[in-house]
Parts: structure tokens; C-alpha cells; sequence
């Protein structure tokens, strides 16, 4: 990172949802040959109401959007299915004459390549940071960089998971900070499917070096598990959230209901005056967002939010000749739809000024099952967009008087 950034912010770095995360292997382990991702558009009213029946009826799983009722006309559903459902649900589609197309066909292969521990493969020439790691591989991570780095990286045990995992926040600084230094937030992992938000976390913290739900189950249903993005204190559980617990957007049942959201929360608030910039990073579809997302008004400081982003994508572009991605920006609520209880607006509302959440890499293509080969993409251009904003966020609060 940026000397500038290193001198001016204490980095704070977290990664969420623990115990969902050290499951994440597990959820896919049902898969059998020849599962696939569908894109699929509805033209018409019906057909829409078809897509939400076979996204609800049968054994699929919902990609994008996140749930049943935002699947619109004329905007790209992606849904997984698995290989036995597939004749069905195919005949299905036919029969009304949707149109769709196959993603992935080979979804076994990608999970394999996203869960195979190259690390002991000596033809293997990707590094340490361009693999997906599991929690226990994280959690030694950890271990061994604040040892190796003891004057750059602290562990500060800020919580703990519904299953009693701790939850960890690494302090990236230099040596002689001042006491009252300000500090960047980054948390990744709120969502476990969202594979290259934690590899994000790692790649920045080893590049610093060189210079969705909880588990919990709730009493009355069978269904388990919060989306923790929904379970911040602004506008909790209003439109564009569920308090069905069977929702993959469900709300749990209390704001910070979660110990992991409650964590984050406890923390931001006894730190919120030193907390300049607060970013959360999320998969996929490529957007840079900021809020609100509980509400289409506008933040009081929105033309330059819009004017950081702007300037970030424009340091992205200057690399575009090697990646050749636009990201999209704006308000979330405005940009994707209402989405209240989101740790963004939750930040923001807490004085948190500067409050984004970046949506990595890609558009669909790949969809949560990003190969490890993409994750040195993804994460250097985020890592522009970081330093970018940081530095931003350094010249207007920290000008000289
Ligand atoms: C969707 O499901 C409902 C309830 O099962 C049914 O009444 C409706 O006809 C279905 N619509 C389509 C387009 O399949
Ligand atoms: C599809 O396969 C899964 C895993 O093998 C199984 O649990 C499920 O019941 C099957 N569904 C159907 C409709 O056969
Ligand atoms: C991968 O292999 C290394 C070396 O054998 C081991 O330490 C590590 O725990 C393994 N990781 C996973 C995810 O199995
Ligand atoms: C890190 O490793 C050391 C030595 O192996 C061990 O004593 C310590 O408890 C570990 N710390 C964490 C946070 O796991
Ligand atoms: C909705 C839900 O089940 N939330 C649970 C999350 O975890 C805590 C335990 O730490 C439970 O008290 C909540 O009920």
C-alpha cells in the first residue's frame, strides 16, 4: 500500500461469518456430475412469474439476484441446478419459451479447482495468495503474520462466532503511530459464498507486508442462518429484506441479533471517531456502491461519494489494458434496489462519512465460483480503488488546518 496511506490510517481488517465460512466446502459437497449455472431473461410478466416458481419450487439455488422477488423482465436471472433437477427444469423453460443459455456446465471442475489444496503440489505455480483458503489455513495465517510482522500486524480479539470461533481483527500500521491515528475498516466474508472477498482481505494485508448468514438456529423454523447483511441497525428489516428465516435475505430476529454483526457494530461504535473510511467487499457484479441502500434519498455527501468512485474507476483505467473491466457505481438503493439493515449504511449512519461496499469480480461469467486464476486480478484492481479512496479520504480529512 501507498507510504501516504500507511502513514495517515490504521488499517483495520476483519473477516466475517465464520462459521458458515469453515462449512463453505461442505455446502457444495452434495454436487454431482454435470450440475449447471443457467442464465435465463424473462420476457414477459409470466415467464417472470415462472422463473420466481422454478426458483422457489425446485431444487435450485438462487445466484442472481439475490432472491425470488427482484427477478424483473429483461434482466438476467442466474440460477444454479443442480443435474437432477435439470430435465425439469429445462422442460420447464422450454414450455414457456424462455429464453436461456448455459453459464457453467462444468460446476464440479470449478468447485474442484476453488477447493484444491494445490499447496503441497510442487507443478503448482500460482502463489500462496492466489488460492482460496479454508478458516482453519486463515486462522494459521493470521497466526504467522502477526508473528513474522509483530511491528506492522496486530490480532485484536473483537468476538466470537454463534459456534465460539473468534473473531479477529487485524491492525495493519507502522511502527510509530500516534495514539489517536485514524483508522480504515475493511471487513470481508459477510456473505460465505462470496469466495474472493476474504482472498481480498488476505492480498491486502500480504501487500501492505511488503513495504451472507450466521448458523444460528431460531426457534420456530428448520431453516438456518441470517444474512448479516441484513442484520444492521438502518432501516432494519424493511423493504428489500425478509423476516421469513427460510429468506436468503432474512433479516434475523432483532438488529446485531447476530454475534458477529454484533461484534463489527460494538467495535465500530467505540472506535467511530477514528474510523475515517469504512469499506466492505462482496461478490460478484462488479459495482462500487455507497449508500443508501435502505432508502433511494439521498446521502448528504453524495455528489462526492460519486466523486471518489469516479476517480477510482479512472485509476482503474489506467490499467485497463490489463484488466479490461468497468465497474458500475452508485447509491445501492438507486443502483440495485432497496436493501435495508446493510453494514454500509449502518457505518454512515454511525458518522462513518466515507462508506462503500465494492462488489468484486465478475459479471456472471463465473459468478461465485471465480478460479483462483482470476483472484490476483480481482484483487489488484479493488486494491486500486482502495488506495484511490483512501487517499481521498487523507486529503479531505486530514488537510492541514
Ligand atoms: C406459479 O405457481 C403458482 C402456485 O403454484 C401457480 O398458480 C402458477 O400458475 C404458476 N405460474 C407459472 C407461470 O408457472
Ligand atoms: C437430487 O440429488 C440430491 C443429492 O443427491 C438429493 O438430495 C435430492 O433429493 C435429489 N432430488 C431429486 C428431485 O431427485
Ligand atoms: C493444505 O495442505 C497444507 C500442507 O499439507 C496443510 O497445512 C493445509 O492445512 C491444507 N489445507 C487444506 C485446506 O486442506
Ligand atoms: C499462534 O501460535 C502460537 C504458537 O504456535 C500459539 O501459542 C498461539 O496460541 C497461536 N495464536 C493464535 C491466535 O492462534
Ligand atoms: C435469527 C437467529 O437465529 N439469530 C441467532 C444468531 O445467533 C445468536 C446466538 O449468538 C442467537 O441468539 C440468535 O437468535
Amino acid at each position: 500500500m501507498d507510504p501516504v496511506i500507511m502513514k495517515a490510517l490504521l488499517i483495520l481488517i476483519v473477516l466475517m461469518n465464520l462459521d458458515k465460512f469453515a462449512e463453505r466446502n461442505k455446502c457444495f459437497a452434495f454436487l454431482s456430475f454435470s450440475d449447471q449455472v443457467l442464465s435465463i431473461t424473462a420476457k414477459t410478466q409470466e415467464q417472470v412469474e415462472l422463473l420466481k416458481n422454478v426458483s422457489t419450487q425446485y431444487e435450485t439455488v438462487l445466484w442472481q439476484p439475490v432472491s425470488p422477488e427482484y427477478i424483473k423482465e429483461e434482466e438476467p436471472v442466474h440460477l444454479f441446478v443442480p443435474a437432477n433437477s435439470s430435465d425439469t427444469v429445462k422442460d420447464l423453460l422450454q414450455g414457456h419459451a424462455v429464453a436461456h443459455e448455459v453459464l457453467l456446465d462444468n460446476t464440479n471442475e470449478m468447485i474442484e479447482l476453488q477447493t484444491r489444496n494445490d499447496s503441497t503440489d510442487p507443478r503448482s505455480s500460482s502463489s500462496y495468495y492466489e488460492r482460496y483458503h479454508s478458516l482453519e489455513d486463515i486462522y494459521y495465517w493470521i497466526n504467522r503474520t502477526t508473528q513474522e510482522h509483530p511491528e506492522m500486524v496486530k490480532v485484536v480479539l473483537i468476538g466470537s462466532s454463534y459456534e465460539k470461533r473468534p473473531l479477529y481483527a487485524l491492525k495493519v500500521h507502522f511502527k510509530k503511530q500516534k495514539q489517536d491515528k485514524k483508522a480504515i475498516w475493511i471487513d470481508c466474508g459477510i456473505h460465505a459464498r462470496e469466495w474472493i472477498s476474504p482472498a481480498f482481505c488476505m492480498w491486502f494485508v500480504q501487500n501492505n507486508r511488503m513495504w451472507r448468514k450466521n448458523r444460528s438456529y431460531s426457534t420456530d423454523s428448520s431453516c438456518v442462518g441470517v444474512d448479516l447483511n441484513r442484520n444492521f441497525d438502518a432501516n432494519w428489516c424493511t423493504e428489500g429484506a425478509s423476516d421469513k428465516p427460510c429468506s436468503e435475505i432474512y433479516c434475523g430476529a432483532f438488529p446485531e441479533s447476530e454475534p458477529e454483526s454484533e461484534a463489527v457494530a460494538n467495535f465500530l461504535r467505540s472506535h467511530k471517531d477514528s474510523v475515517q473510511l469504512y469499506l466492505t467487499i462482496h461478490s460478484y457484479s462488479q459495482m462500487l456502491l455507497f449508500p443508501y441502500s435502505c432508502t433511494l434519498d439521498e446521502a448528504e455527501n453524495h455528489n462526492e461519494l460519486v466523486s471518489f468512485l469516479v476517480m477510482a474507476q479512472e485509476a482503474a483505467q489506467k490499467i485497463r489494458r490489463y484488466y479490461r473491466n468497468t465497474y458500475k457505481y452508485g447509491a445501492g438503493g438507486k443502483t440495485i434496489y432497496l436493501a435495508p439493515g446493510g453494514s454500509d449504511d449502518w457505518a454512515y449512519n454511525l458518522g462513518i462519512k466515507y462508506s462503500f461496499t465494492f462488489e468484486l469480480q465478475d459479471r456472471g461469467r463465473y459468478g461465485f465460483l471465480l478460479p483462483p486464476s482470476h483472484i490476483s486480478k480481482a484483487c489488484n484492481e479493488a486494491l486500486i480503488a482502495v488506495k484511490t479512496i483512501a487517499l481521498r479520504v487523507i486529503e479531505k480529512t486530514q488537510a492541514p488546518q
